[in-house]
């Protein structure tokens, strides 16, 4: 049977269904959700499906149709424990990547479906589609789900598809091999859905006067570092007062612009890394390379954290060794400074 054919049997047998995805929900775990959410209502109406997410409300994409059926919740587990026979995770594959509180997860009476695009191996639900070679969930569920049924795409569902795939592949830019299907992909779903790609993209660029003042914090605190051992670097920070004038959401936004325009971006500095608070007790520090220089994933686990090799991330806690941002900037750079590091 196909993983259509198991899905659909699976949604027959169910009412109270749960789409979920990863905390802090990029475009492609809220595409995916509202892709999901789509597409059981409107092949089997009957049935009662909801999407939840646990965060504060990622406002950037409230242009999407059915935006407004997303309950954002400060607990998960509270909410989907016990009321539903049928959880759907979406872009995540450790029931972890969920919730702060996935350890009080309970999903004994339930049946687990899981599409997911992470490299995982490590997994138990009922039913998976799970393939690193795809460059976004949103995609999978579209591949896996949509086609075939041309006559399911309308605009509104073509924008939700295609904010997935564009945002999760980097606005094209991380396609190679396999991936590079998300072109011909996209070039199909924006003809079912007659989307113009251009106001589309300008909608998921546009950003707000608060995050380009986070912005401008960000540049204002840039340094550039040249190390003897390791490729020439550059590294920015938030200090934690940030937290009292902007949102976490702001302030991931402004970090995210950052990534994307600055970190890899000027000439002869191909790595570095970027410092933000997550609350007044935690920061988090995120890495970003470019092909032939430092292995950052590496360079992440040996603060505990992880990631890809070109992007990679690690959080410390604010206590009595890290007491100031400053402290933690000065003991990434310095074992920058006096370790030679694997390049990527
Ligand atoms: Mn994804």
């Amino acid at each position: 049977m196909s993983f259509k054919e198991e899905f659909n049997n699976y949604i027959k047998k169910s009412v109270n269904i749960a789409i979920i995805s990863h905390i802090t929900p990029d475009g492609d775990a809220i595409a995916s959700c509202l892709a999901i959410l789509f597409y059981i209502k409107k092949l089997y109406p009957n049935k009662n499906p909801k999407v939840f997410l646990e965060s504060d409300p990622v406002l950037d994409f409230n242009f999407l149709d059915k935006f407004s059926e997303i309950n954002w919740v400060k607990n998960l587990a509270d909410k989907i424990n016990k009321n539903f026979d049928t959880i759907i995770l979406l872009d995540g594959s450790e029931n972890k990547r969920f919730s702060r509180f996935h350890s009080d997860f309970n999903f004994d009476d339930a049946t687990t479906i899981c599409i997911d695009h992470h490299p995982n191996t490590n997994f138990t639900y009922n039913l998976s589609e799970v393939n690193p070679n795809v460059s976004s969930t949103t995609q999978l569920i579209y591949t896996s789900l949509y086609i075939g049924a041309p006559g399911l795409i309308s605009h509104q569902i073509a924008e939700i598809l295609l904010v997935g795939i564009i945002t999760d592949s980097g606005f094209f830019q991380y396609i190679e091999g396999e991936k590079a299907k998300a072109l011909p992909i996209s070039y199909k779903i924006a003809s079912l859905g007659k989307i113009d790609l251009q106001s589309l993209v300008r909608k998921l660029k546009l950003f707000t006067e608060n995050e380009l003042k986070i912005y401008r914090t960000l540049i204002d605190n840039l340094t550039f570092i040249k190390s003897d051992l390791n490729d020439k670097l550059m590294y920015s920070f938030l200090s934690l007062e940030v937290l009292n004038q902007f949102t976490l959401v702001e302030i991931e936004n402004a970090e995210n612009l950052f990534k994307e325009n600055i970190l890899r971006l000027v000439k002869n500095y191909n790595w570095g890394f970027v410092l933000t608070p997550k609350s007044h007790t935690e920061v988090s520090v995120s890495f970003r390379s470019v092909k032939g220089s430092i292995n950052v994933s590496l360079l992440a686990k040996k603060f505990g954290g992880g990631g890809h090799v070109y992007a990679a991330a690690c959080r410390f806690p604010l206590d009595s060794t890290n007491r100031t941002h400053l402290d933690i900037i000065s003991k990434v750079v310095n074992l920058i400074l006096s370790e030679k590091l694997e390049l990527a």
